[in-house]
């Protein structure tokens, strides 16, 4: 590779060299010729005469120093360093931006012709010189200097002042009252609908909630508004944490490249994790709303309130805002989905990241992009850590843990130590073992053993802790194992253990420990990591029917859902060992699948769950050489066999059932269970076309993509006129688009790589927008193995010319999508080398971006 850029170590970590208490901003906005006036004091904390600013593709109109122009200074790519500077001074530095020409859409950007930024991580410092790091809190004061096209002029905090000015251009000031650091900045400016609402806080405070969409879209928008109610009320009943400003406003904008951003009391979102009806999105669009609206809520405390003091510190604010985002969805919603969408998260995605060249702890030691660590490892892994916290010290002392952690920290940026320091200090509970999940990386395989013995009565678990080699230090970790013990009528048996937390948690603090259970009358059956306690592999040799005996048995619906999913990994381990043509499924877990439709549980969402099969890349994480072709048919197999099984459960459920067309927890979990009755028909009988077309033309958009999707994966002859039906009612919105071209790329079929490729002149495609590419390109190399993994190769180039293509405008969403070529090393070395052409084809390209080279380097060179 032509060019190395330089990695930062969290160990090299520096305090800032100056404080800045208050900045004032004046943008005068034109999009190709935006003009940033930066005023600001800045006091020096140990003796220097020189300041160095971030600063990247900005044009240095002038510099003051003391209201003097300045001329003692150097400009490099990066940085802006003035020389001969007293101690502390004010400093006026005006900059000249072109919006229309940003497509990395980070900094100041147009969407769609509305101005919005994008600061985190490193953003700023492509709107004025600044130190862009998260350590430098002020306040802020902004002007923002539009045209009249432009009616709604937004940035952080409260509106204080706005006119219009002789040039017929008008301004709106805004006053930050919180200090923040630089990624948390905001602006927006447009033309907008506006959904208001309001909220009084539980202090009696009336806040105002505002929320920005495009034109047209305001019909979309009730849904977001509601759940930012109902973030705003939990947060105070669970957390006891009030909202502080007096204003709340969320904009919705079109080309954005992540889910959402939490700019104090400015928030902006990817248009598609705001807008819903029941026309256009599906119930799990509605539930990610819900989350993802909580999510940057939250993050008001957990983030801005108190910030990261750099960016290694990232799962500080991550980690513990998924946490409570997931506590949120589970304390309004089922615990047991929500746990169920978490652990599929850890082990279909998390754990692969372990596996393979980008694994890091959810602290990082080393950082090229910063952007390339906004990771499930940080995030979710992140959140794991947290939760495990909560294991150990109990809701009540997590609280107590919180409680201190801001009243230290409030308006401070500090370390993931300082939060759990918080957490141990507030409950006289040393956590200075625990502390090493922050710093190791790797998923931890527990090794389980254990023993009968019936004269003592006694049950021992041995459980060994195993850890990956790629890292040269892994001392045992402190883990928290949640167990339940079931005897032969499915009844839990009673345990007692000096050292057991709430009579189901055992701690692992060394490499290998016993644990001994007396009075226990007969050999059990244990359930192990019950709930996933902790993001740890387990080794434990189930069987089939001790495995069945706990789907049946188990005390919550997640283990039940869990030991499903040992069942048929299991059966697909079986088939793929096996080598055969055919299998067929143990007959114990045929009756066990019979029989979950006969007793179905309360909640029909669940069973939807319990006869979803694992995915191919969770599976895929055993294997140390990836099998793709008996992989991909052991599961369709599978699947097929349980259509066949349950074929008239299905049936009778299918045409049985009816939703009152709500989105209550119990009309959403009649569309999952009939989407699944249909998924699973349409496998095995042609019957369905009648139900396939009569579903596709529902107004209810998860019913309409449920027969879409059937059609398609089971190849039915209807999949054709469907899509091509779906199309013509669709193509005017764009969003709804994204999933139909998600469903493209999901065809199995060997047409599919033709069909993205002609796609790519679709009236609604658009390389530039990052939902698009996300929809069309990241789904056929993340959730279509058997097309992407094509021994000919052709799927590997398709998405190595498009992370080319993206490779200048947009580094970041380029560099998202290159994950499923990380992981080459574990595939045939057929498809080896051909992975690693198309990464050695992208390492030579010119003005490859620091995002994509740091990915390349690692996933080439280790
Ligand atoms: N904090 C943002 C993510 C920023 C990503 C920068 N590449 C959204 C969130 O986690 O809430
Ligand atoms: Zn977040």
């Amino acid at each position: 590779m032509t060019h190395k850029p330089q990695a930062k170590f969290l160990k090299d970590y520096q305090p800032p060299s100056h404080q800045v208490d208050h900045i004032d901003l004046k943008f005068d906005l034109s999009p190709q010729k935006t003009v940033v006036t930066a005023n600001y004091r800045l006091t020096a904390k140990n003796q220097t005469s020189t300041v160095v600013l971030d600063g990247v593709e900005l044009k240095l109109l002038s510099l003051k120093v003391n209201g003097e122009v300045h001329t003692d200074y150097q400009v490099t790519d990066t940085q802006l360093k003035i020389n001969d500077i007293p101690d502390t001074f004010e400093l006026e530095v005006q900059t000249e931006i072109a919006p229309e020409l940003n497509t990395s859409l980070e900094g100041l950007y147009l969407s769609d012709g509305a101005y919005c930024t994008q600061c985190e991580a490193e953003g700023f410092r492509k709107i004025t010189y600044f130190f862009d790091r998260p350590d430098v809190l002020a306040t802020y004061t902004v002007t923002v200097i539009g045209d009249s096209s432009l009616p709604y002029l937004l940035s952080n905090g409260n509106k204080v002042d706005s006119g219009q000015l002789e040039n017929g251009k008008h301004f709106v000031t805004w006053e930050d009252p919180f200090k923040k650091p630089s990624y948390l900045f905001a602006l927006v400016a447009g033309e907008f609908d506006l959904l208001e609402d309001g909220f009084k806080t539980k202090s009696g405070r009336d806040v105002k909630l505002q929320i920005f969409v495009d034109k047209g879209n305001l019909s979309k928008a009730p849904h977001a508004m509601e759940s930012l109610k109902k973030a705003m009320k939990w947060d105070e009943e669970r957390f006891d944490l009030e909202y502080d400003l007096d204003i709340y406003m969320i904009v919705a904008v079109d080309f954005f490249n992540m889910g959402a951003m939490e700019n104090k009391g400015l928030n902006v979102f990817n248009s598609a994790c705001v807008l819903a009806n029941q026309e256009t999105a599906t119930d799990r669009d509605y539930h990610i709303i819900e989350s993802i609206v909580g999510h940057e809520y939250f993050h008001n405390w957990t983030g801005n309130r108190v910030t990261c003091r750099d960016w290694f510190q990232l799962s500080l604010k991550e980690g513990l805002t998924v946490f409570r985002d997931q506590e949120f969805s589970s304390d309004l919603g089922s615990r047991a989905l929500n746990r169920i969408d978490a652990v599929n998260a850890i082990k279909t995605h998390q754990f692969a990241e372990d596996a393979g060249p980008m694994a890091h702890p959810i602290r990082p030691e080393k950082v090229i992009e910063m952007n390339n660590f906004y990771t499930v490892t940080v995030y979710n892994k992140g959140a794991e850590v947290i939760r495990m916290m909560h294991t150990l010290l109990g809701e009540q002392g997590f609280q107590k843990g919180m409680q201190l952690y801001f009243d230290r920290h409030d308006g401070q940026a500090v370390t993931c130590d300082d939060f759990v320091n918080a957490m141990a200090d507030a409950t006289g509970t040393d956590l200075s073992q625990f502390k090493l999940w922050y710093s190791q990386s790797g998923t931890p395989k527990l090794k389980v053993t254990t023993q009968y013995n019936v004269d003592q009565k006694q049950f021992q678990i041995e459980i060994e802790q195993l850890h990956a080699a790629q890292d040269p230090v892994q001392l045992p970790l402190h883990i928290p194992i949640a167990i339940e013990l079931l005897d032969a009528d499915g009844e839990r048996v009673e345990v007692t253990h000096p050292e057991m937390r709430d009579g189901r948690v055992i701690e692992l603090k060394d490499v290998k420990q016993r644990f001994v259970f007396e009075q226990i009358n007969e050999a059990p059956i244990p359930v192990l990591l019950e709930d996933f306690s902790a993001p740890c592999t387990l080794e434990f040799d189930y069987t089939t029917t001790q495995l069945c005996h706990i789907s049946k048995f188990a005390s919550s619906d997640y283990v039940r859902w869990e030991a499903l999913q040992q069942l048929y990994t299991q059966q697909i381990r079986a088939h793929v060992e096996s080598g055969a043509d055919k299998f067929e499924i143990s007959s114990d877990l045929s009756e066990v699948l019979k029989n979950l439709f006969e007793n179905k549980p309360e909640d029909l969402a669940i069973l939807a769950e319990y006869i979803t099969v694992p995915n191919f890349d969770s599976l895929s994480a055993s294997y140390e050489q990836v099998p793709v072709e008996a992989l991909c048919k052991a599961i369709d197999s599978l699947e097929l066999q349980i259509a066949q099984i349950l074929k008239v459960h299905l049936t009778a459920f299918y045409f049985g059932t009816q939703d009152s067309g709500s989105i209550s927890a119990g009309d959403v979990a009649i569309r999952a269970l009939k989407n699944k009755s249909l998924y699973y028909l349409a496998l095995i009988d042609e019957d369905v076309s009648e139900a396939l077309g009569k579903q596709a033309d529902s107004t209810n958009m998860t019913y309409k993509l449920g027969a879409l999707r059937s059609a398609i994966n089971a190849n039915h002859n209807l999949a054709d006129e469907l899509m091509s039906n779906f199309d013509k009612q669709w193509n005017h919105d764009l969003l709804v688009m994204d999933k139909w071209f998600a469903l493209q790329a999901s065809n199995k079929s060997d047409t599919c790589i033709d069909t993205i490729l002609s796609l790519f002149d679709h009236p609604c495609f658009d390389k530039s927008n990052p939902n698009r590419v996300r929809a069309l390109v990241g789904t056929f190399a993340r959730a279509n193995p058997k097309q992407f993994h094509r021994e000919d190769g052709t799927g590997y180039k398709l998405l190595a010319d498009l992370i080319s293509e993206l490779n200048q405008p947009n580094p970041q969403n380029a560099s998202r999508i290159i994950t499923p070529f990380l992981s080459f090393k574990r595939f045939d070395e057929q498809r080896q080398s051909l992975m690693r052409a198309q990464l050695e084809r992208l390492s030579r390209i010119e003005n490859l971006s620091d995002d994509l080279f740091e990915k390349i380097d690692k996933a080439l060179n280790l």
